[in-house]
């Protein structure tokens, strides 16, 4: 599937991508300012899946729910894969947890106190058990560890602490399971973070081989940086694992997906669809792992990631139609003009009825939002559930 393919090309990749929401998004959330309490939100695990179940009941296209651990902490995995199974669902990559405890508050896996060392790699290493149990293919690690102050520690020892648990836990992933490498520039730590962008992602990604892989989480990098060509560049080298979707307009906001620059998130799918990554990997490997990672502190959950998928297709779409002969032929023959105004063509067409169609031809009401508002769950979650419980963070 190239861009600019004929629109039953176009329609058939649409209704393959498949797209990954956070049991964290269903919960409550907010702010260090304030977590808002919505009615009918989730008491436990199995009823973020079956929130998660109406988004893909209505969209199609979000098969699988992200757990974050301990969040979505459960006696039985397996039973809660079949909780999922059940309702037409798979549960997904398996979030990592190594920023919530006080042992960590000079970083977990960097520490420069091998105990705490060895508590922040056990827990990754239980992820690994989990994920034997759900069937999860993707590990996704992110490292709330730095520093606030220079001197506070030795950055290259840091380096050498994270490669070696890195190493560790590669060594326990299954021949089928990933490690998804997640960069943040900053936040908690203020001075120096240890995997604060892409290139130490994957420096460390190439150390350990080919299972590990860098996530490009949209929120996580400093205003005007040119994420589409970072996409471009680990797809080149084979080592884009996936995407957090979310969107920000100052740091990691967390907002919905698309919401504050679609613009952008068209030029990020664009280079997907140029790099080839939207069919899944040689010999039904995964390949780049589309994920949410929002929260909805003040809009309504369920129809929040609604919004936020159809955005996502959105985007999908608009790159898919960009006309790669007319685009290559500008680009070789100098024409500045004529190369932008090829992209520009495809971002502002407007695909909605062509999703539509898409929706239609699968048996689904061509709007979800609708669908969703007309089905009556919100209503009814909201009598039945009593003391909603939060997503797990921004209290
Ligand atoms: C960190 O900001 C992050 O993006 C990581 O993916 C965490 O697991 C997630 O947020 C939690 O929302
Ligand atoms: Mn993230
Ligand atoms: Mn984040």
């Amino acid at each position: 599937m190239t861009a600019g393919s004929s629109k039953d090309a176009v329609k058939a990749a649409l209704t393959t991508q498949a797209l990954e929401t956070p049991s964290w998004a269903y919960g409550n959330s907010g702010t260090r300012f304030k977590v808002f309490a919505q009615p009918g939100v989730p008491r436990t695990p199995q009823e973020k899946l079956d929130d998660a179940a109406r988004v893909h009941a209505h969209t199609g296209v979000a098969p699988t729910v992200a757990l974050h651990i301990p969040w979505d902490r459960v006696d039985d995995y397996g039973a809660l894969a079949d909780h999922a199974a059940k309702r037409g669902l798979r549960l997904g990559t398996i979030n990592a947890n190594v920023f919530q405890d006080d042992d960590y508050r000079l970083g977990s896996v960097t520490n420069p106190d091998p105990a705490v060392r060895r508590k922040a790699v056990a827990h990754l290493l239980e992820c690994v058990d989990i994920m034997d149990a759900t069937g999860s293919k993707d590990l996704k690690l992110w490292f709330s560890d730095g520093t606030n102050y220079p001197g506070q520690d030795d950055l290259r020892d840091r380096q050498d602490r994270l490669s070696e648990a890195l190493r560790t836990v590669y060594d326990r992933l299954g021949d089928d399971q990933r490690m998804l490498l997640e960069y943040k520039l900053f936040e908690p730590a203020f001075y120096a973070t240890d995997v604060p962008d892409w290139g130490t992602a994957y420096a460390h990604c190439l150390k350990l081989g080919p299972k590990a892989q860098v996530v490009v989480d949209t929120g996580h990098h400093a205003p005007g940086t040119n994420i589409e060509f970072i996409v471009a560049t680990l797809l080149r080298e084979g080592r884009l694992g996936g995407f957090d979707f979310n969107s920000r307009f100052y740091a990691d906001d967390d907002l919905m997906v698309g919401a504050a620059d679609p613009f952008q998130l068209f030029r990020i799918m664009y280079e997907v669809v140029r790099g080839g990554g939207l069919a899944t990997g040689a010999s039904g490997a995964p390949g780049v792992a589309f994920m949410l990672d929002q929260c909805h502190n003040i809009e309504t959950k369920i129809p929040a990631i609604i919004r936020s998928v159809m955005n996502v297709q959105e985007a999908t779409a608009k790159a898919l139609l960009v006309d790669a002969e007319a685009l290559s032929d500008a680009q070789r023959r100098g024409d500045v003009l004529a190369a932008n105004g090829a992209l520009m063509d495809a971002y502002n067409t407007d695909v909605r009825p062509l999703l539509a169609e898409v929706r239609e031809e699968s048996g689904l009401a061509p709007d979800p939002l609708r669908a969703y508002e007309r089905s009556g769950w919100q209503e009814q979650i909201v009598e039945d559930r009593v003391g909603g419980v939060q997503a797990g963070w921004g209290a």
